[in-house]
């Protein structure tokens, strides 16, 4: 708990930075929420969470937090905190300009001895590289002596029950001794997980990277078996299921119809270009798997189309619907989503293409499923929310379905055997 009544301030409120003040506020802190976004803030201010999130809302409703697109008040603050987007241009180059932007920012307004606070994802370097001689050019004050910095990589996990933001385990880093002490006992006030203290800041950037590469190229591993495993009509998922009895050295992950999100696509390229750039290292595996995971949109498509070629059917005038938007079951988020890759190939190859997604009605052609579902003849499961999980062989059947490609394998396969629905998983 903060007995000073120290006041912080969160730069950026969207998924990793609105619940890390909301708790920083429950846990005592004057907690001021900054963002560029108006309308994002004018809905914050009136207790409206700017993207789905229950838990959010609900500590939205009670909290007395404040949100505001003004600067100036970080000169009250103790503890600065960025948590802007660290997203890839069109070429999968990082885009850290909302990080300069956020650094420009504060910098005119840092209050002596104060810490500032990195949690959005970057490659090694770019705290000693870019942030700090930004905050220092455009302050006049020097980091590690006047202010300052350490780097905390976010862990959120939108949609996650047990993992969030007061419980995870955190990693810190920083430039020297003081900064390190600041921002340990800065989390170990909010948090109830284990801070684990980095030896430099390079340590802390890297870590964050290598877990989500780790994940990365997991999922792509699995991805390739699956793969190989339709043609070799082997069941990847059950082979899975065997594989996880051994309870050592193996992590089950998922062969799907792509991979999307803030991280996981988007954060082994930030350190494929920083070792390219700074040593001139390719990482041959890191962009393969990257290069696998971005195939498998197409791969799915492939998957409807050689299966309505064996009917003597083309794509072309042929309607289906992609039953999913987001990138992962039972939340809202669509960024870096595969959908939006499947729906780009099909309607390439000719297919006539709605689509319907009850957390991201903004961004389907229909708001309803039967009104996305009217004239299709195929379906495309791209997000595993509850609902597309529960549909029936009876339903599908109803609405003329012929074709289900089970982009998340998340229906029971075995049910659709004994019907004229041709049925096809990914690896299955
Ligand atoms: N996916 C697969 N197969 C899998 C797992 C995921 O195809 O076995 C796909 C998902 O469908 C999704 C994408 O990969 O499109 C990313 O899924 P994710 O479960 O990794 O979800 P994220 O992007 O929310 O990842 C977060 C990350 N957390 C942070 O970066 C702080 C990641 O580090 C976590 O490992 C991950 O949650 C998690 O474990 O759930």
């Amino acid at each position: 708990m903060n007995n000073k009544k120290e006041h912080v301030a969160v730069i950026g409120l969207g998924y990793v930075g609105l619940p890390l003040a909301l708790l920083a506020s429950r846990k005592g802190y004057i907690t001021y929420g900054i963002d560029i976004d108006t309308q994002k803030v004018n809905k914050i201010n009136n207790k409206i969470s700017p993207f789905f999130d229950d838990e959010v809302q609900k500590e939205l409703e009670r909290s007395n937090f404040t949100a505001t697109t003004e600067f100036n008040i970080i000169k009250d603050c103790d503890i600065a905190i960025i948590c802007v987007p660290t997203p890839v241009n069109t070429d999968k180059t990082p885009n850290l300009k909302p990080v300069e932007g956020a650094c420009i920012s504060i910098s005119k307004h840092i209050k002596k001895g104060s810490l500032i606070i990195l949690e959005s994802t970057v490659n090694p370097g770019v705290c000693e590289n870019m942030i700090i001689p930004l905050l220092e050019e455009n302050s006049g004050l020097k980091a590690g002596v006047d202010f300052y910095i350490a780097h905390c990589p976010e862990r959120i996990n939108p949609g996650d029950n047990k993992w969030n933001v007061e419980n995870i385990n955190r990693v810190v880093g920083s430039l020297e001794k003081t900064g390190l002490d600041m921002v340990y006992n800065f989390y170990s006030s909010i948090t109830t997980g284990n801070i684990h203290k980095m030896n430099n800041l390079k340590e802390a950037e890297a870590v964050k990277i290598i877990e989500n590469s780790f994940r990365d190229i997991n999922i792509a591993f699995i991805n390739e078996i699956a793969m190989s495993f339709s043609l070799l009509g082997i069941d990847v998922v059950n082979v899975i299921e065997g594989a996880k009895t051994k309870p050592f050295s193996f992590l089950a992950h998922y062969p799907g119809c792509g991979v999307g999100g803030h991280c996981i696509p988007v954060d082994p390229y930030y350190l494929i270009e920083y070792a390219k750039k700074e040593s001139g290292f390719e990482h041959a595996f890191l962009s393969l798997a990257r290069n696998i995971n971005n195939n498998m949109p197409k791969f799915t498509v492939d998957l409807l189309s050689n299966s309505i070629k064996e009917k003597g059917l083309i794509p072309k005038d042929f309607k289906i619907t992609i039953l999913g938007i987001a990138y992962k079951a039972n939340i809202g988020d669509f960024r870096e989503s595969p959908s939006f890759a499947i729906i780009e190939e099909a309607e390439k190859q000719g297919y006539i293409v709605s689509s319907f997604d009850p957390f991201v009605l903004e961004k389907s052609t229909h708001t309803t499923l039967e009104e996305a579902l009217e004239g299709s003849r195929a379906v495309i499961i791209a997000t595993n929310h509850t609902l597309f999980k529960n549909l029936t062989p009876d339903f599908f059947i109803e609405k003329n379905i012929s074709f289900i490609i089970d982009g998340r394998n998340c229906l029971d396969k075995e049910k659709f055997k004994d019907t004229n629905i041709i049925y096809k998983g990914i690896g299955r």
